[in-house]
């Protein structure tokens, strides 16, 4: 492994809340790589939803014991690994940060999907019990260490919402010009308001300011990156072992949308495409995500500095394009299906994301070579693959029908 040409200018003690998730897991391993110090905590939820779901990654992913084994022996390096609920075992918590007397604290563990977070009174509760204490109890842990701990954490794009009528989002903060009693016009800066779409993208937007408040009241140094949607399985580390591989999700609720299109094509499966195909979103390679979070973490904001918000994303598609591309690159077909979402049919969007690039980010775009990567990967795990998982059958509202073909 080239270790001189990635080392991170300074070592540092990191605590990855989420390490063993999608991005999570190839995160700690990278912090890891470049000569951070990464101890995981994480309380498996996830892997028990592949059993409530029924619907495991495609890719045959190991015990965290054996993830860790391997690292070991490939690398040479140890990350230790605390089984912990963020949500409701505060004090546990606690005594972890207060042991390892982290620098960084990099907080992925939230309930993450959109469809699971709409299954259900159950899901939609459990996701904003999850998710909110989580970050609380992260926070004031945070305060509790009495320690100058960066706090680095995966918001969505989705906070913004998908329309911004040909204004480039910007990366957090919005200027706007308000007129005083006195009829004076001065300008102030304001959180860019939120506008989630399911109950999952709201917990993100509550998260936004319980940032706020803690950065305020008690001056925590807060990065919060604003990803889009995030393609992809292997990074640099996870391809150096078989028993390091990352998490392929390609089931309704978790599987995210070129993903799923790339897995479809590669078991002959016809795309997914939800409605007309007009929605714009962000998207993100994976060895991109844990790019961008090394350097958010190389680039803490200062003691008395607001939240620093990143939008960590490095291009916008259309859903109907990518299925075309998918399409053209497979031969597959696509079946147009009736949306289960509750959200616009057609929007446009553009989005600043000056601040990665000023920090060095040297964006993946989409190219045949990784798109050809993902498609290899799932034709590999094909035989796992349990295709009645593919279709979205989580709707946003009760009068709503899951994911049909569209009647011409
Ligand atoms: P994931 O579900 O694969 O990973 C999340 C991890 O957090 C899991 O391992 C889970 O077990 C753990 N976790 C959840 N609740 C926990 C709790 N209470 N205590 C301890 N551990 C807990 O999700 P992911 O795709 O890796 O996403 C990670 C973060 O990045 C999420 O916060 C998500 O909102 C954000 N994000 C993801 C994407 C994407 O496309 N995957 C895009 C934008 C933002
Ligand atoms: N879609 C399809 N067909 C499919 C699946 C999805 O057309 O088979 C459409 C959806 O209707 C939606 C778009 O593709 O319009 C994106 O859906 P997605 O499931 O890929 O993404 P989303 O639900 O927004 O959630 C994902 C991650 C979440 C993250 C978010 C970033 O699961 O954690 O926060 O992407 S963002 O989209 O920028 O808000």
């Amino acid at each position: 492994m080239d270790w001189k040409n990635n080392q991170s200018e300074s070592h540092k003690k990191i605590i990855v809340l989420g390490g063993d998730g999608f991005c999570g897991w190839p995160t700690s391993l990278h912090l890891s790589n470049v000569g951070h110090d990464v101890t995981i905590i994480d309380n498996l939820s996830r892997r028990n939803i592949d059993n409530e779901l029924e619907a495991e990654s495609l890719t045959p992913i190991q015990p965290m014991g054996t993830r860790l084994q391997a690292w070991e022996e490939v690398s040479g390096k140890k990350i230790r690994f605390c089984n912990i609920d963020i949500a409701d075992e505060y004090e546990k918590l606690l005594q972890v940060i207060n042991e390892e007397q982290p620098d960084v604290i990099v907080h992925f563990a939230e309930q993450r999907a959109a469809p699971y977070s709409m299954k259900s009174p159950q899901h939609k509760r459990y996701t904003v019990n999850n998710n909110i204490n989580a970050t609380h109890n992260v926070l004031c842990a945070i305060v509790e260490s009495g320690r100058d701990i960066h706090l680095v954490h995966l918001g969505t794009m989705g906070v913004y919402g998908y329309g911004t009528a040909g204004m480039k989002i910007p990366e957090g903060y919005l200027n706007v010009e308000v007129k005083t009693e006195q009829g004076e016009r001065i300008e102030q800066e304001i959180l860019y308001p939120t506008n989630p779409g399911s109950i999952y993208h709201m917990t993100k937007s509550q998260d936004q300011l319980l940032f706020f408040y803690y950065n305020k009241n008690d001056n925590v140094r807060i990065t919060d990156l604003h990803q889009g949607i995030v393609w992809g399985t292997n990074t640099k580390e996870t391809k150096l072992d078989d028993r390091l591989i990352n998490r392929f999700d390609y089931d309704g609720d978790y599987g995210t949308v070129l993903n799923r299109f790339l897995m479809q094509a590669a078991v002959g499966y016809p795309i997914t495409v939800h409605g007309t195909g007009g929605q714009t979103r962000a998207f993100i390679h994976i060895q991109d995500t844990v790019r961008c979070i090394q350097l958010a973490i190389e680039n803490p904001p200062a003691r008395d500095e607001r939240v620093m918000i990143f939008n960590q994303m490095t291009e916008t598609h259309r859903v109907k394009d990518l299925a075309e591309l998918v399409s053209e690159m497979t031969d597959g077909d696509i079946a147009y299906v009736t949306n289960p979402r509750k959200e616009a049919a057609e929007n446009e969007l553009h989005v600043e994301n000056n601040l990665f690039l000023s920090k060095g980010l040297e964006p993946i775009t989409l190219s045949n070579g990784l798109l050809q990567e993902v498609t290899d990967i799932a034709r590999e795990y094909a035989y796992r693959a349990d295709l009645s998982k593919i279709p979205a059958t989580s709707t946003w509202t009760k009068e709503q029908k899951p994911g049909m073909p569209e009647q011409n």
